[in-house]
């Protein structure tokens, strides 16, 4: 094998490795979402704090962001508290966008 052969491998691994990541995060994005609409039991956009446990806990089973340490933790309404930017005592999806662009 040529080096020129080895360094076009390389480049396209390097390639590839941006793009799976970036694929990733769109993934992750795409399970929050979903996890989300799972969670929010009446539909209505807005987690309430037992609607946000189960959102944590299926995060967690899918070992998004920090979920696993909050139900490890049992940290659930300092999570709730945190998210909840607007303090109306929902989560909506607005907050966690607003939590996930800082
Ligand atoms: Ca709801
Ligand atoms: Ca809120």
């Amino acid at each position: 094998m040529s080096m020129f052969t080895l360094l076009k491998k390389a480049a396209l691994g390097l390639a590839l490795a941006g793009a799976v990541s970036a694929a990733a995060a769109q993934t992750s994005r795409d399970a929050v979402a979903a996890n989300f609409a799972e969670a929010d039991a009446n539909a209505d956009g807005a987690l309430t704090i037992d609607e946000f446990t189960r959102f944590i806990d299926l995060n967690a089973e899918d070992r998004l962001g920090n979920a696993s340490r909050i139900q490890r933790t049992g940290r659930y309404a300092t999570a709730f508290e945190r998210l909840d930017s607007d303090k109306n005592g929902l989560v909506t999806r607005e907050d966690i966008a607003a939590r996930a662009d800082q």
